[in-house]
């Protein structure tokens, strides 16, 4: 490494760095300061390099650069291992004082709350904002866990909540004193007793609600998420980024989870396991709905990846969903729950509903609708229960005679009962425990089997 440096690198250091400097070749020189900084960055977010005894010191070099490619490879970086422009511009930027390697691995055991009532106080509140504006901007925060997860958030004013929050520079009670202003903006504790979900941001940022400084709500949804036991995402899009980037926070659809950060503090990491049955799915306006325990998966093809919310967050009078289907042509999709049943039209519940599923012909003995599906070439709507299923014809508004029938003798291969179904391109789908046919009916065959899981994005 070299260490001596130029005034001009100096110069570069200090006003360069957020500017359109002349981009050095890949063979750019560090200063000493830089690499010095670097070396502290690493050790901050990348483990221990910090340690130069000189018997271990080809280790260490080794260790350094053998961090920097997990800091390159994190940031979606050239990996070169060097010191390079673009990885120093990376290591100037603002960000979350913790740690960019996953604290706990991917092994089972994650720290997690264990209850679904959590408490928070804020001991120290920063003169940057009034107090009331504070208040306004953490209750936010954390409301955007609240809507996708079965947690609860409440505030105290005396006493020791689960997660202490305080505004505070320089040492505050921690091993990890704040840095002056930029640098490191806030960091949180992961779920636990004690200090555990305890969150901390540096007074010597100016804290905002806009554009200017540092916006508070942006970095506490950030912080809120390793207070529930998240750890940092390599997605550049995702709140657990760890570098601070302003993004408009009137538009929520920016501040969402995704879907893989969601799932990792539900308890609901068997949603991309192979065993993974669905309540039910159905299209709704060219995007697709797999429900399970009163959350649902969307499925669109207006963006990339899939998302999950609670069911009672998009249509409040729903708990859960038993069964779902769409009529394209109306623009109205249904879903079932016991015995009631709503339609909706995109997030809206129409009037008139709940409905009793008794109105649309079914028998008494019938208290749960299994799955259905519309079927756009016959106009009718299969609706399944237990080992037998019946055909509704919506056009009529009644039930056509004859039913109900075996479902192992009508759709031979889809299994004896179905769980969830759905029609997709033509085609209809059946689950039947985690497994599912893709379904011809003008053939009456089954194509492919599936598993559930491959409509989820798991990766
Ligand atoms: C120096 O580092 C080596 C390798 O990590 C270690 O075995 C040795 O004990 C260290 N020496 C001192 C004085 O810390
Ligand atoms: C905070 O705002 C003050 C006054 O506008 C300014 O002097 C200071 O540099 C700002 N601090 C940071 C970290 O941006
Ligand atoms: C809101 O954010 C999303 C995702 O970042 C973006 O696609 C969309 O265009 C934004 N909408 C507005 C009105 O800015
Ligand atoms: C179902 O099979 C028929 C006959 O082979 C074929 O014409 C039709 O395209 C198939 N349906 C789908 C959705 O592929
Ligand atoms: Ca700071
Ligand atoms: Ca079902
Ligand atoms: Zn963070
Ligand atoms: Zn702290």
């Amino acid at each position: 490494m070299g260490l001596c440096t130029g005034p001009s690198l100096l110069a570069l250091l200090f006003f360069g760095l957020y500017q359109a400097a002349p981009t050095p070749g890949p063979d750019y020189t560090p200063s000493a300061e830089e690499q010095t900084e670097a070396e502290n960055y690493l050790s901050q977010f990348y483990g221990d390099v910090g340690t130069t005894n000189s018997t271990a010191r080809r280790i260490v070099v080794k260790s350094f650069e053998n961090d920097l490619e997990t800091m390159q490879s994190f940031f979606g970086l050239e990996v070169t291992g060097k010191l390079d422009k673009k990885t120093l511009d990376v290591m100037k930027a603002p960000r979350c004082g913790v740690s960019d390697i996953g604290r706990y691995g991917h092994f089972h055991g994650k720290p997690k709350w264990k209850k679904s009532t959590i408490t928070y106080r804020i001991t120290q509140y920063t003169p940057d904002l009034s107090r009331s504006e504070v208040d306004a901007t953490i209750a936010k925060a954390f409301k955007l866990y609240s809507d996708v997860t079965p947690l609860n958030f409440q505030q105290m004013t005396s006493g020791t909540a689960d997660i202490m929050i305080l505004f505070k520079n320089g040492y505050h009670g921690d091993f990890y004193p704040f840095d002056g202003p930029n640098g490191v903006l806030a960091h949180a504790n992961s779920p636990g007793i004690e200090q555990g979900g305890d969150t901390h941001f540096d007074e010597d940022e100016n804290w905002t609600l806009t554009q200017k400084g540092v916006n508070l709500l942006l970095v506490a949804a950030h912080e809120f998420g390793h207070a529930l036991g998240l750890d940092h995402s390599r997605d550049r899009e995702a709140l657990m980024f760890p570098t601070y980037q302003y993004v408009d926070t009137k538009n929520t659809s920016s501040l969402r989870m995704t879907y893989r950060e969601s799932r990792l503090f539900m308890g609901l990491d068997e949603q991309c396991s192979r065993d993974l049955v669905f309540d039910a799915a159905t299209s709704i306006r060219r995007e697709l709905y797999f429900f399970k325990d009163g959350y649902y998966w969307k499925r669109s093809f207006y963006f990339s990846g899939v998302r999950l919310k609670r069911v009672r967050m998009t249509w409040p009078q729903i708990d859960y969903v038993d069964a779902a289907y769409e009529n394209k042509a109306k623009d109205i999709a249904y879903l079932f729950q016991g015995t009631k049943f709503w339609g909706v039209r995109g997030y809206m519940t129409l009037p008139g509903y709940p409905k009793y599923i008794s109105e649309l012909g079914f028998p008494d003995w019938v208290t749960k609708i299994d799955a259905a599906v519309y079927v756009p070439t016959t106009r009718k709507t299969l609706f399944f229960v237990g080992s037998q299923y019946w055909s509704y014809d919506d056009s009529k508004g009644e039930m056509d005679n004859g039913y109900p029938k075996m479902i192992f003798y009508d759709f031979l291969g889809i299994g004896t009962k179905v769980d969830a179904a759905f029609e997709n391109y033509g085609f209809l789908y059946f689950s039947s425990g985690p497994r599912q046919s893709e379904y011809n009916y003008t053939t009456r065959k089954v194509v492919r089997v599936l598993l559930n899981y491959g409509w989820l994005n798991c990766y």
